[in-house]
């Protein structure tokens, strides 16, 4: 039995086609997405038609809310918010097709590793990270019921959706906004919620390097960081547990680059924060 955790795809069928090929998965296996399946890259309905339907070979499927499946499902329900052209297809088969619609739905704030069957692993998997002070986990809600929450009861899920660099008194900071004082929230991460493996935070593999390069996760003492840019020509990941608990990584260079990173729009705060 395999458990496999998979970084953002946001969108890119062929190398998410190509990763399930390599991790070669059977029924009673257990896969769960980070988040941020959708947006960005060139098939947010492939990719999602794609993860449902490991379902049909008996495996075990969830997905953990990331910031723009969260977005996508206030638009489809009618809440006011900057819309994306991508949108527009996924939108439309959401429509035709409600299991999509529902799938997206059903999309968890964290998914925990622990109360899975054994071997028990002391995980668990969020989209974006867990700053240093939130002191207890909200409620795992799914994105159903956090559509007809209030938005003060949000915010505690809000954070572990959008969070990444926290300041020396464990706020969060705003993105764009981090000074030279700031850390990675997962670089003083204390494991409080098991390990984390999230994704959210391209940490983009240092291709230039002259060879052996080895593409692996972003790792942290008591996280994982999974998502290695896939979308901005980086790599696919996947995170493997076996049934002896022992953690490997496949990955899938990307095809092409697909879209421009955030950092290239921000050249003032790259230089501040180099990838890796
Ligand atoms: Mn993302």
């Amino acid at each position: 039995m395999k458990r496999v955790i998979i970084g953002d795809v946001h969108g890119c069928t062929d190398e998410l086609c190509a990763l399930l090929d390599k991790l070669d998965l059977c029924a009673g296996d257990w896969v769960c997405f980070a988040g941020d399946v959708i947006d960005k890259g060139p098939d947010a309905v492939g990719t999602v038609a794609r993860i449902m339907a490991l379902r049909n070979q008996g495996v075990t499927v969830e997905l953990v809310l990331g910031n723009h499946e969260w977005k996508f499902l206030r638009y489809m329900a009618g809440r006011k918010v900057r819309v994306c052209d991508e949108f527009i297809p996924l939108k439309d088969h959401c429509e035709n097709d409600t299991t999509m619609h529902e799938f997206l739905l059903d999309a968890k704030l964290y998914v925990s590793m622990f109360n899975r069957d054994r071997p028990r692993f002391p995980g668990i998997v969020v989209h974006a990270g867990f700053p240093p002070d939130l002191k207890a986990l909200p409620r795992a809600f799914t994105a159903r019921e956090m559509l007809v929450m209030k938005p003060r009861d949000l915010r505690g899920a809000n954070r572990v959706t959008f969070c990444r660099y926290v300041n020396p008194d464990g706020h969060a900071v705003q993105l764009g906004s981090e000074t030279d004082n700031d850390v990675y929230w997962a670089s003083t991460y204390n494991a409080r919620f098991k390990h984390a493996f999230f994704g959210h935070q391209p940490f983009m593999p240092d291709v230039d390097k002259p060879w052996p390069t080895i593409i692996e996760a972003k790792q942290f003492p008591n996280a994982t960081g999974l998502d290695l840019g896939c979308v901005f020509g980086g790599y696919l990941c996947a995170a493997v547990i076996d049934m002896y608990n022992t953690v490997s990584f496949v990955t899938v260079k990307a095809q092409q680059k697909y879209a421009a990173h955030y950092r290239e729009e921000q050249p003032e705060q790259a230089a501040r924060f180099p990838t890796i």
